[in-house]
Order: structure tokens, then sequence, then C-alpha cells
């Protein structure tokens, strides 16, 4: 195939991302047309872009989902393709028929690997074929409560049931005993017929305590993948990840070529085209699993660009132009370590509500080893009608003792005021055992997050005063009870527990 070069790009997103898949089109020479709903007319992927083409009202159904509006403002542009960036449209098949029936590229896998690999029971079908391995189960839907009863007892309680539809999550429940299983099977049923309009369920052993395994893989669709190594993305809330890093701490040079290899046999096995991540359940036997593939950049690639040293966007625009890949397998290696940190508009000490408002103040940390990956700027408000996700601290250093170190230097730093954020989780995720030494798993922050013992740093001067201000308060406030101070149980550290959590609003 001819390569054609091409001279403007289309960028169907906006924060982070579209901000990043920008910055790739103009380092390759490439001219990029942002699109953007009526709230987003001053966001940075907009004001970054060389062109931007309005396209509808905040709500996303009105603006980044509506695929025949992006398909018109790309041919008025006289763009030649399209990026979807993750989330909105990067996953729809007939989004991607759409882009190439108006003949355009779609910077992306083919609409066929998106269908198959969009329906866990069809995912799970192929991997089964192509000799990868999956979580003990069934190959087809269950709709009979004595069939899943059957399944349970052949691959041993707990099971998992899952909607073949479903994702993030969302449609599974975990089946205890024989007893559960037809209410179970029923209420799974009913909720992914209403959510997905699929009822289809299947049953998984279910594997208690796992991680969560991804590794990036990149094809040229003509049959040759690479894989660029594993993700570990472990630190999640309620399948939202927070924090990822590659390497991953818990896999052995063997292990790592097993789960890699998999990985590129998945791939392979539907002719993959572009970037694409291969997820795994590691178990704590050691044993790993397919779980699912998602066809897209993902949000967390940067990991993986800080330690293999390459550039996952220009890598999909290549293979969309047809140059096939930019690296043999050979000529990728892991180098030192990177995590990621995910900075969300978000409450840790009010369940992680979103947050909105402008933007007061934000001062970057940058300097050695340091990438911010942002989509927003000082004075910019953030609105409320897409996800929380602000920007993303990515930090690389020869060794993982060195990249924590260099995120505590760097989380330390940061200085944002405005929306609520999480900034404080990441602080305390760093000082955690169980991240320090490497053995968190998909548990770890239901496990040890407590929002109502949790007290968001302070400096050391503030705590100070604040400790004086509440000894001061209760001091006057007992001398009016007749008792004195420290005369009731607990006083102390209670006092200073209420004093603190209602004075930096941490109820
Ligand atoms: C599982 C599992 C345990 N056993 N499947 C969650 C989202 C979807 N990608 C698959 N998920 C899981 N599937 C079996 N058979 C546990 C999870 C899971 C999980 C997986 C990856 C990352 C975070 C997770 C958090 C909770 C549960």
């Amino acid at each position: 195939m001819a390569a054609k070069r091409f001279k403007k790009v289309l960028v169907a997103n906006r924060g982070e991302i579209a901000v990043r898949v920008i910055q790739g089109l103009r380092e390759m020479g490439i001219a990029s047309v942002a699109v953007h709903s009526d709230v987003d007319r001053t966001a940075l992927h907009v004001l970054m872009a060389d062109e931007a083409v309005a396209i509808g009202p905040a709500p996303a159904g009105e603006s980044y989902l509506v695929g025949e509006r992006i398909v018109a403002a790309a041919l008025d542009t006289g763009a030649e393709a399209i990026h979807p960036g993750y989330g909105f449209l990067s996953e729809n098949a007939d989004f991607a028929d759409a882009v190439e029936q108006a003949g355009l590229v779609f910077i992306g896998p083919t609409a066929r690997s998106m269908r198959l690999m969009g329906d866990k029971l069809s995912a799970r079908r192929h991997m089964i074929a192509a000799g990868v391995p999956v979580v003990p189960g069934t190959e087809d839907a269950v709709t009979d409560p004595d069939e899943a009863v059957a399944v349970a007892g052949r691959i041993g309680y707990p099971v998992l049931l899952k909607a073949s539809a479903g994702g993030g999550g969302k449609g599974m429940r975990v089946v205890r005993s024989a007893g559960e299983m037809a209410a179970a099977l029923r209420q799974t049923r009913g909720e992914a017929g209403a959510s997905f309009a699929d009822d289809a369920v299947f049953v998984e052993k279910y594997i208690e305590d796992p991680k969560h395994i991804e590794v990036q893989v990149v094809g040229d669709g003509r049959g040759e993948v690479v894989h660029l190594f594993e993700r570990e993305c472990s630190v999640q809330r309620r399948h939202q990840k927070v924090i990822e890093e590659s390497p991953s701490p818990s896999l052995t040079p063997d292990l790592r070529a097993r789960i890699c290899a998999a990985a590129v046999q998945t791939a392979r096995a539907v002719d993959y085209r572009g970037a694409g991540t291969v997820e795994f359940i590691l178990a704590p036997d050691g044993s790993f699993h397919f779980l699912e593939m998602n066809t897209r950049l993902q949000v967390e690639h940067p990991v993986t660009e800080l330690v293999t040293g390459t550039d996952l966007v220009r890598a999909q625009v290549l293979v969309a132009q047809g140059d096939g890949l930019p690296w043999r397998q050979d000529e990728l290696a892991q180098r030192g370590w990177a995590m990621e940190f995910r900075l969300y508009a978000e409450d840790p000490s009010r369940g992680f509500v979103p947050s909105i408002g402008r933007i007061e103040s934000l001062t970057v940390p940058l300097g050695p080893g340091v990438r911010l990956d942002t989509g927003v700027y000082e004075g910019f408000d953030v609105p409320i009608h897409y996800d929380p996700l602000l920007a993303k601290l990515i930090v690389w250093a020869e060794d993982r003792d060195r990249c924590i170190a260099r995120a505590r230097r760097a989380l330390g730093e940061f200085v944002l005021h405005g929306p609520v954020h999480n900034l404080p989780f990441h602080r305390w995720a760093l000082d955690q055992p169980a991240f320090r030494d490497g053995s968190y798993t998909t548990h770890f922050v239901a496990d040890s997050f407590d929002q109502h013992a949790w007290l968001p740093e302070l400096d050391e001067d503030a705590r100070t005063a604040l400790i004086a201000a509440a000894a001061l308060y209760e001091a006057g406030r007992r001398s009016g009870h007749e008792s004195p101070p420290g005369s009731r149980g607990g006083g102390a550290s209670n006092w200073r527990l209420s004093a603190l959590r209602s004075m930096t609003g941490n109820g």
C-alpha cells in the first residue's frame, strides 16, 4: 500500500487527550482541527488546534457524540482523517464505518475488530480459539439458573455473572453459593437488558484479590503486531483507574514474557490495526487470564511512552497512513520506571463526588523526569458536562524507588486552587506500605482508604495553628461546662480530630 501523508487531521475529542493528539500531529507537521461544544469554546484543545469547529450544545449527546456533525466538520475543513481519542466515539464501530464511507481515514482499528472485542462473549470465544488463556467459564450466554448452578459446581464458587455487552465494571455480580444463583441471574440479565439492550450473561470463575495487568500492542492491520510491555493498573476506585505504573512490580521476567506473548497472540488473531490494549487479570497464584481488549489509545498510554521511549500517537498516525509499524519488536525495551497520577476534579473526603469551577491558580511541577498532560489552564472554567479528569502527572526515573521519590517531589510542588481535587489522595497513596512495596491489588483503595478517618495533609504552620485554635476553643467550651479539660474519655485525640475535620471541611 502506498503511504499517503496526512496534511490535516480532525481530533474528535476534548480535554487532555485532544491536546496530546494535537501536539503529536504538530510534531509530524500535520495541521489539526478541533471540534468543540458551546461550553468548550475557550477550552485548551480549541486554543491549541490550528482550526476549530463548533458542533453543538454542552451535553455530549448533542455534540461530541454526534458522528454526522464530526464527519461533516472534517469534510468542511478538508481534513483527511479523524483521530477519536478515548471515550466518546472511539470504540463505536458504526462511527468508524461512517468515517470510511465519507472517504476519510479512521485513525484506529477496523470496525470489525471493534465489534468483535466490544462483545465480551465474542471476544472470549475468539481468544479460546486462538489459544489465549481465558478465565474458566461458559462460552455461551446462560439463561437457565440450573445450568448456571451446574457450571458453578464444575468451576467452583465464587463465580461472577458478567453481561456480554457490559464494560467498565457494569453488569457484573458475584455469586457465592447455589442458593443465590437464580435471583442473581435474573437481576444481572434484567440490568443488562435495560442498560445495554442485550441481556446475554455468562459465567466466569471469580478471581479474588486480583491484579490488573494490561499490555500495549500496536498492529499494522496486515498481521504484524508488536507489544510495548505491560502497565499495572490495580490502583482503581469503582473501576476508575487512579494510578498506573510500568513495569508492573508483580511480574517476573518469565511471567512478563508469557503475558506479552498472549497479548500479541490476541491482537494477531484479529489482524489488529493501530494501538490497542489487552487486559489481563493476574490471580494471587500467578495464573493470568484474558479479560478484554480495549480498541483505542488509553488514558494511561504515557507510562508506556516514557518507559519505552516511544510516541504512540505518532505510531497510530503512521499505521493509519499505511506506513506500517515504526519499530521492530527487538527494538523495543523497558527502561526505568514510570507512574501516572490522574488528577481528577473530585472530592476524596466526600465519596469522590465531582467538583467544578474555575481553575484559580495552577502551579505545575515539571523538572527532571516529569510530564504533565493537561486539558486545563489558569482561568478555565471546568464544565460539569464531561469526565472530571483535569490532567495527568507522569513521572519517570531509573528505578521504582527513585520514581516514587520523584513523584513525591512533583506532587508536593503541584498547586491547584479552584475545584476540589484528588492531589492529596495521591500523596496519601504514595505513603501506603502496600503501594510502596508494590503488593497492592485491585482492592487496595476500597480496603485502605477511609474517607471518614482521612485528613487531607496540611502544611506544618497550618496544622500548628489549627491545633492551637482547637485547644483554645475546647478549653473555653469546657470551662463553661465546669469540667476540667481532658476529664472525659479519649478527650485529646477526639477534639483534635473533630476540630481538624470541621476546619478543613473534611467531615
Ligand atoms: C473479573 C474479576 C474477577 N474475576 N473477572 C472489572 C471490569 C472488567 N474489566 C473486568 N473486571 C473484573 N473482572 C473475574 N472472572 C475482577 C474484576 C475487577 C477488576 C478488574 C480490573 C481492574 C479493576 C477491577 C476491580 C474490581 C473487579
